[in-house]
């Protein structure tokens, strides 16, 4: 039953074992671990950098849900049209993104991934098949039908990726792209991270059932609920339905049961301005870590051992921490740049 499997995920003292790893490919599992330790560590250094003052413009992280971008991203070719929204470092830098060039973004430098106009909720890193980041809630998700769709037309197998969360659901566009995608047959996913909360609300408050898998049944897509916090889980269900998609089968719909644990925005928990978020549930979701749960997976197969762990996140910290100095250094773009690339119609200065 969905809703009994959902509600299982949902409660945050379940699922906090080691991820089962049997039958899966050696190298993708450590490329897993690597990208979602590259992502946190990434967003833990713009958590400190926005608290100690060097990013003016607001930052959603999305630390704890990693494994959602990370194990959809498996499947996924440079030649896919990714979108993405408000909370996106995970997704851009799963697609392979230059994690300088994002700090350079989120510090407005002109090296940013969108030339440092966007700052963290623009992003744009079309060479790795990022389409885009917008703050608009939903703004993105028609899009992906679009791209899916002009892949189609063009006689590709390449697909549309929309990455939404359960609060961008609530808004009507959501709910024509999943029904017009289906109608087209259009190749797309639709990523759901349901981390349960939309701002400062849980999901309790504003929808009669927590799962947003129910919307996919009603437009007739076929639909996967996962564990978001295991990497594995995610590439399972991702793997399945993006070879359906390649085929010409139509769209398809993931939800990933996650959560966040940072508040809304930066780097404060909001546990004082969360609706019914508890100390206790940051904790025990801590618990459900899916970096900590892949890495014991792992270990327990006999794949890799503590040691190795500790000196891949000594690695990885250094070359976060090289990518913030060097980014930290780069120039501002000059007042010239704001009248460039606002009108596309010379070809000139895209790209
Ligand atoms: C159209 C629109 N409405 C409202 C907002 C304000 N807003 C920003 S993020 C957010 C919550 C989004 O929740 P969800 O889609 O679940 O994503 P999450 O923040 O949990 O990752 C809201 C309401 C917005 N940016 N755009
Ligand atoms: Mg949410």
């Amino acid at each position: 039953m969905p809703d009994d499997f959902f509600n299982q995920l949902s409660d945050p003292a379940n699922f906090q074992h080691p991820v089962n790893v049997t039958g899966q490919d050696k190298n993708l599992l450590f490329n897993q671990l690597e990208s979602m330790l590259h992502i946190r560590e990434a967003e833990s250094c713009l958590a400190t950098g926005k608290r100690d003052g060097f990013i003016g413009g607001p930052v959603h992280l999305g630390v704890g849900q990693e494994a959602v971008a990370v194990g959809v991203a498996g499947s996924l070719r440079k030649s896919d049209k990714v979108f993405g929204a408000h909370r996106s470092h995970s997704h851009v830098l799963a697609m392979g993104a230059d994690v300088y060039r994002l700090f350079a973004e989120v510090l407005g430098k002109e090296t940013g991934l969108s030339r440092g106009m966007g700052g963290s909720m623009h992003l744009w890193d079309k060479p790795n098949g990022f389409y885009g980041a917008v703050p608009i809630v939903s703004g993105t998700v028609s899009l992906a039908v679009g791209a899916g769709l002009a892949a189609k037309l063009q006689g590709s197998k390449d697909i549309g990726v929309s990455f939404l969360g359960d609060g961008a659901v609530e808004e009507g566009v959501v709910h024509e792209s999943l029904n017009l995608a289906r109608i087209l047959n259009a190749p797309v996913l639709f990523v759901v991270e349901n981390n349960l909360f939309a701002s400062h609300m849980h999901i309790s408050l504003r929808q009669p059932k927590a799962s947003t898998a129910r919307f996919a049944a009603a437009n007739d897509l076929p639909y996967e609920i996962v564990d978001g916090n295991d990497a594995v889980a995610v590439h399972k269900a991702a793997a399945k339905l993006i070879a359906n998609i390649r085929e010409g089968r139509g769209p398809a719909f993931i939800e990933a049961i996650t959560y966040r644990w940072y508040g809304h925005v930066d780097w404060r928990e909001d546990i004082d301005v969360g609706v019914n978020r508890s100390s206790g549930d940051v904790s025990a979701w801590r618990k459900r870590d899916p970096i900590r749960r892949l890495a014991d997976g792992m270990i327990q197969a006999g794949l890799c051992n503590d040691t190795f762990i500790s000196e891949l996140k000594s690695r990885t910290q250094q070359t976060i921490s090289n990518a913030w100095q060097r980014a930290l250094a780069d120039p501002y773009p000059s007042s010239s740049a704001l009248l460039t690339r606002v009108y596309a119609s010379t070809g000139e200065n895209r790209g």
